[in-house]
């Protein structure tokens, strides 16, 4: 099989390659890495010469070209169906996909304001109209989820919903956003994953400033 390579930005900000990014080594998928850090702002026009958008992350593999962070997922699950990308159990897949989708396409007002930055101190801000919406919203997802499930991640196991929130995990925590137990508990479960721990060590180690994403 031809290496999968996977090109993303900055892992201090780059929130949407985290996800796939996290899917993939949480899952023990073996890929091939290649950041291009953002610059000039928040873009790179290298971007445009590796994917079709413009953005990362993008997948190259052999000839086949995927972008958009869940159409990676889907295709690399597709590849390794064994691998546990997504729940075993049809009924709790199902919801998987439509929380993943959820986060996907929403929660846009939580995502412009509260930037991903894991370098950030935590500090709070004030918080335009919709954030806290989008906050209840999340909160109300995983606690469902986890439930349901037992935990500690939303469907037991770590898989592609987890790597789909991961960055709000971060969002949470360094705009000081959530007081709920339930919450912490799942973002402590996030945050002491090794593939998490692995992403964070990189972001710490960069220096590159995107003034862009330092709300
Ligand atoms: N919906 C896309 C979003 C991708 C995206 O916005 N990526 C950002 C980096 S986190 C990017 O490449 N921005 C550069 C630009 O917009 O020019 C996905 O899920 O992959």
């Amino acid at each position: 099989m031809s290496e999968l390579v996977l090109y993303i930005a900055n892992k201090n900000y780059s929130s949407w390659s985290f996800r796939p990014w996290i899917a993939l080594t949480a899952a023990g998928i073996p890929f091939r890495e290649v950041l291009i850090p953002f610059g000039p702002g928040a873009t790179n026009p290298q971007f445009r010469e590796l994917s079709p958008t413009g953005k990362v992350p993008i997948l190259h593999h052999g000839a086949v070209k995927v972008w958009e962070s869940l159409a990676i997922i889907e295709y690399v699950a597709e590849l390794f169906p064994d691998a546990g990308l997504w729940p075993e159990n049809s009924t709790w897949r199902s919801m998987a996909r439509s929380i993943s989708m959820e986060m996907l396409s929403g929660f846009r007002a939580l995502r412009s304001a509260c930037p991903m930055n894991l370098r950030r101190p935590v500090r709070p801000i004030d918080l335009p109209d919709g954030v806290k919406p989008d906050v209840q919203r999340i909160e109300a997802i995983w606690r469902d989820m986890r439930q349901m499930s037992g935990g500690p991640f939303l469907f037991g196991a770590f898989c592609a919903a987890d790597a789909m929130f991961a960055p709000v995990v971060n969002r949470f925590a360094a705009y000081d956003l959530v007081r709920d137990a339930d919450t912490l508990e799942y973002m402590a479960a996030m945050k002491a994953h090794p593939a998490w721990q692995a992403w964070e060590a990189a972001a710490l180690a960069e220096t590159w400033i995107v003034p862009e994403d330092e709300a």
